[in-house]
């Protein structure tokens, strides 16, 4: 049996619950018999230098150190990678491994894993252990006699059902890592996946790990799930991580019917497209315990809408707005400016419907200048027409800043306004543009911070009837 090392670099954003694709990577290879260890140093607390994460792993004696590799953060990760790769075996996964598979092996990585991990993890653990051979495992690329070697794709997991459950690796993550807790609350990671893919294609959307085919878990293994997230982790409160939550109206109806049958309430979110929500959805979700939804519609002006492929209309936006106001289910309304060839008057576009909106939406995504990530058609068509070719290692990281995690008004407005993407100006916007999507930006703190002003003093007059949870959390930044 083998024993793996899984290590979440340093980034300077740090994540503050546990990693769900370690939980889900751990449980699996625990559930095939070998032996894990976490180590997540992009955690508020956990020591990051190298000399100690290399300590830790050699304690542990491993026979695989694995790192979990995100486009944005993949510089610091290389740095330790080339720290620890003359004492350790490397793998490589996630989402930037999965797109850029060659670019590991110029930093000392023996594997990379291309995909979902959980199954090409185990089978890399079965090579190492000299039970398989390493052209054998799907999605595996590979260093091959000096020579980079990728194996045919994995097909996507479909029967989401039979993965050993994350819940059960949660004992590898080290509470001290991690902000202090609320007593009785336990450490989990915030997050469950009902599903997987999306089947939507928007032009700048990095989900290759997760992919365009949609697959479900069953009403009943989620709503297990949601129940041992409450009675053994004392958590009532999580997200769907889902891309698209809401999709397959009788999924999310049997869904919503299942997680009332638990009998005790429990509050979530999720990211969901408005082509998928209507009022009845709705509905059942808010019964179900749904609190908030987060709304990629990304621009507001027709044209755009077509052209990054959005699938979505104002009018259908606005509808959902209207009803979730209606049923008191909180918003945040996900747009982005700085497309390439995005227009002044586009632009403007998005920022009349930010006023406009303002009126029924709980409130506007964090930042949201258009970052061109690798393997999106965003970034195909356009590195090299704007020279930006390989720009997460070929320049400086973009540096976000960490979100604010308590209520201070000009931390969170300076949070919403700060966006590390709008200097660097991808698709070369002219002087003039780039102060109007500054503006756009403030535009939407302020509107942002006055809906919460309003729901908070609607709720200090009294909570109404339809109201979820009550306004004191802070405003979040959208994952995409
Ligand atoms: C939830 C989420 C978050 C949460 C994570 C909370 C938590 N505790 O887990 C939070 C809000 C913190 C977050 C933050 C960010 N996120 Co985010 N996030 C997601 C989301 C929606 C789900 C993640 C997830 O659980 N996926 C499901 C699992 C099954 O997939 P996975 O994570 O890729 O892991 C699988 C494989 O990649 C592989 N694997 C992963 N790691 C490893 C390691 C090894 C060694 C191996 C072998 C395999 C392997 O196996 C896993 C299991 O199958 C994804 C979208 C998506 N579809 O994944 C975006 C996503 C991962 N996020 C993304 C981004 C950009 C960010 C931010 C950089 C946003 C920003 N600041 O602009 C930050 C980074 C913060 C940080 N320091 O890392 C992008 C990454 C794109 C890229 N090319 O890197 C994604 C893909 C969204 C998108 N469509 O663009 N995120
Ligand atoms: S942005 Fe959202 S709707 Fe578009 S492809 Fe990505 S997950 Fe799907």
């Amino acid at each position: 049996m083998a024993r793996v090392f899984l290590i979440n670099p340093p980034s300077p954003e740090p994540v503050r619950t546990p990693l769900l694709s370690f939980c889900h990577l751990a449980a699996a290879l625990r559930s095939a018999g070998h032996e894990v260890a976490v180590y997540d140093a992009s955690t508020p607390h956990a020591p990051r230098d190298h000399d100690t994460i290399a300590a830790r792993a050699a304690a542990f004696a491993p026979d695989l150190v694995g790192l979990h590799l995100k486009t944005l953060h993949v510089q610091p990760a290389y740095a330790l990678a080339d720290a620890l790769a003359e004492r350790f075996t490397l793998v490589a996964g996630g989402p930037h491994a999965t797109i850029v598979p060659d670019e590991p092996f110029g930093h000392g990585f023996r594997w990379v894993i291309r995909g979902e991990g959980e199954d090409a993890l185990v089978e890399l653990a079965e090579v190492v252990d000299g039970r398989r051979g390493a052209a054998d495992v799907a999605g595996l690329s590979w260093l091959d006699r000096g020579m980079v070697r990728h194996n045919p794709i994995r097909p996507f997991l479909m029967d989401l059902d039979r993965l050993a459950p994350p819940l059960s690796a949660l004992d590898l993550f080290d509470p001290s890592w991690y902000e202090p807790r609320v007593p009785g609350v336990g450490l989990a990671p915030a997050g469950i996946l009902s599903s997987r893919g999306c089947p939507q294609a928007c032009t700048f959307c990095s989900n290759d790990v997760t992919g365009r085919r949609f697959r479900y878990r069953s009403a009943a293994s989620v709503a297990s799930e949601v129940a041992l997230l409450r009675s053994q982790h004392g958590l009532s409160a999580f997200s769907f991580f889902d891309d698209s939550f809401a999709v397959g109206r009788r999924r999310v109806h049997e869904l919503c019917e299942a997680i009332i049958a638990i009998g005790e309430p429990v509050g979530w979110t999720c990211t969901a497209h408005p082509a998928h929500l209507d009022r009845d959805v709705l509905a059942a979700m808010k019964r179900a315990g749904c609190g908030g939804v987060d709304i990629g519609m990304e621009s507001a002006d027709p044209g755009m809408l077509l052209r990054i492929g959005k699938g979505v209309t104002v009018e259908r936006v606005l509808d959902v707005l209207s009803w979730c106001a209606d049923l008191g289910i909180h918003t945040v309304v996900n747009l982005m400016f700085g497309w390439p060839d995005e227009t002044d008057a586009e632009l403007d576009a998005t920022m009349a419907f930010l006023d406009s909106a303002a009126s029924i939406a709980g409130g506007f995504n964090a930042r949201g200048v258009v970052v061109p990530y690798p393997g999106t058609q965003v970034y195909d068509r356009n590195h090299e027409r704007f020279d930006f070719t390989g720009w997460w290692i070929r320049e400086a990281p973009l540096e976000y800043l960490p979100f604010p995690t308590s209520w201070n008004e000009a931390e969170i407005v300076r949070a919403y306004g700060d966006d590390p993407a709008l200097d660097r100006n991808f698709f070369k916007h002219p002087p003039h543009r780039v102060a109007r999507m500054r503006d756009a930006l403030a535009l939407k703190a302020s509107l942002t911070m006055a809906i919460s002003h309003r729901r908070m003093a609607a709720w200090s007059a009294g909570p109404p009837a339809s109201q979820g949870a009550a306004p004191i959390g802070v405003p979040a930044a959208g994952a995409r």
